[in-house]
């Protein structure tokens, strides 16, 4: 039995962002337009009218500040609400290849390692751009690795369930390395015209390097253990599969396709679910709160992150004991804890504890236990 490491991280971060404002601005004039256009059957009841959006509920019910996007202009333009991403041609790369390539030249920098040193490629997202052939596998081409890439979707713990995947992987000797790779455009999955979820997402790709801790040429974290569970919830869903029923409720048009969920349900049940995971995960391991020093959960809401925090330390966790990001990206989906991860990492101490720790849509929740090696 081997023993992995992540010895390397990386983030591709889009040029665009959009604001709370700008965001609720071009909400509010779609809306006051879809009004005006069905004044008539608004007044005779028919239909409801769209209420308009607020910053200042999107700040307080999130934390969320901004978000990053590979477009602007189409999101923000009240005709159209979405991102306009041309059909890129059957020889040109991926968007979600290019962007994952992006952040796996950087984990690959920060290892000290090339393209050379890489046995397999994962691509751990929510959404991908196409079933076959796998995302993993042009991003595998597009770098020079040899070996194998495949592609896994386990929605926001994807990259949790990817780092479980390769360190199991390097475990049993199967591969000494592997790139994870976490490309997520949240924005083209995401309905703008929803004032229920309009602010929740941006668009951002991580990647992780794990090799086998004998080949680590810098600081790196050991991967003590990981730990992955799921337990069936239709509060987080979307019916964007190859099939396109009929529903007997009508919901069968773009809508259904896209994000949809219950946010105050999933808040409720997945709060104690991932309390409960991250300290089975711990008292497992022997490690209690004094040994832990950083905290890098799923960025999806600063109110759950706070709660899940005290939960796990037993008090309000200090500055910089669980680092949010998402005022600045929103929620990433599989790759907020990973963000965090990365930019809230370099400064631990050789032998320190940290853990990774994603949930969301499944329900899934996975965690990843590591110490500082310097
Ligand atoms: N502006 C002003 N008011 C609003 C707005 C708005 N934009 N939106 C809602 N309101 C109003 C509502 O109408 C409601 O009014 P009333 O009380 O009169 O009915 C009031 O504000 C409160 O609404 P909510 O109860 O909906 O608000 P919450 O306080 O619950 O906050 C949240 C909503 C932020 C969504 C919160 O419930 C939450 O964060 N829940 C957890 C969400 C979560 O973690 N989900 C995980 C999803 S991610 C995942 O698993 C990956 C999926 C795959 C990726 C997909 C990529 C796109």
């Amino acid at each position: 039995m081997f023993t992995a490491a992540i010895t390397g991280s990386g983030v591709f971060t889009p040029e665009l962002s959009i604001s709370n404002a700008e965001l609720v601005e071009a909400f509010n004039a779609y809306a006051d337009a879809w009004n005006a256009e069905h004044a008539d059957a608004i007044a005779a009841g028919e239909v409801t009218a769209k209420d308009p959006s607020s910053e200042d509920f999107i700040f307080k019910a999130s934390g969320i500040e901004q978000r990053f996007v590979l477009n602007k202009s189409g999101i923000l333009d009240p005709t159209t609400m979405h991102p306009t991403l041309p059909q890129r041609s059957d020889d040109e790369p991926g968007v979600m290849a290019e962007m994952g390539v992006d952040a796996c030249n950087k984990a690959l920098a920060q290892a000290g390692k090339t393209a050379a040193d890489v046995d397999a490629v994962i691509c751990a997202a929510s959404n991908h751009e196409r079933a076959y052939p796998a995302i993993a596998i042009e991003i595998q081409q597009l770098m020079g690795v040899k070996g194998f890439a495949f592609d896994m979707n386990v929605a926001c713990s994807s990259a949790t369930f990817g780092l479980q995947t390769a360190t199991d992987m390097i475990r049993s000797g199967s591969i000494r390395s592997a790139l994870v790779v976490n490309p997520e455009i949240c924005s083209a999955h995401l309905e703008w015209r929803d004032r229920d979820c309009h602010f929740i997402f941006g668009d951002v790709a991580t990647a992780t390097l794990v090799e086998r801790i004998d080949d680590a040429t810098a600081p790196h974290f050991e991967i003590k253990s990981t730990r992955c569970a799921t337990e069936f919830s239709n509060n987080i869903r979307n019916n964007n599969g190859f099939l396109r029923r009929t529903r007997p409720d009508g919901l069968n048009d773009r809508r259904d396709m896209q994000f949809m969920q219950e946010g105050r349900k999933v808040f409720k049940e997945v709060l104690p679910l991932v309390s409960k995971h991250i300290a089975d995960h711990m008292a497992d391991e022997d490690i209690t709160a004094d040994h832990l020093k950083r905290l890098w959960l799923h960025q999806a809401n600063k109110s759950m992150n706070d709660f899940i925090g005290k939960k796990v330390l037993g008090r309000v966790p200090n500055d910089g004991e669980q680092p949010n990001i998402l005022q600045d990206y929103a929620n990433t989906s599989s790759a907020g804890s990973i963000i965090a991860f990365s930019q809230y990492s370099e400064d631990l101490q050789d032998g320190d504890y940290g853990l990774i720790c994603s949930f969301g849509a499944g329900y899934s929740v996975g965690s990843v236990l590591v110490q500082r090696r310097a």
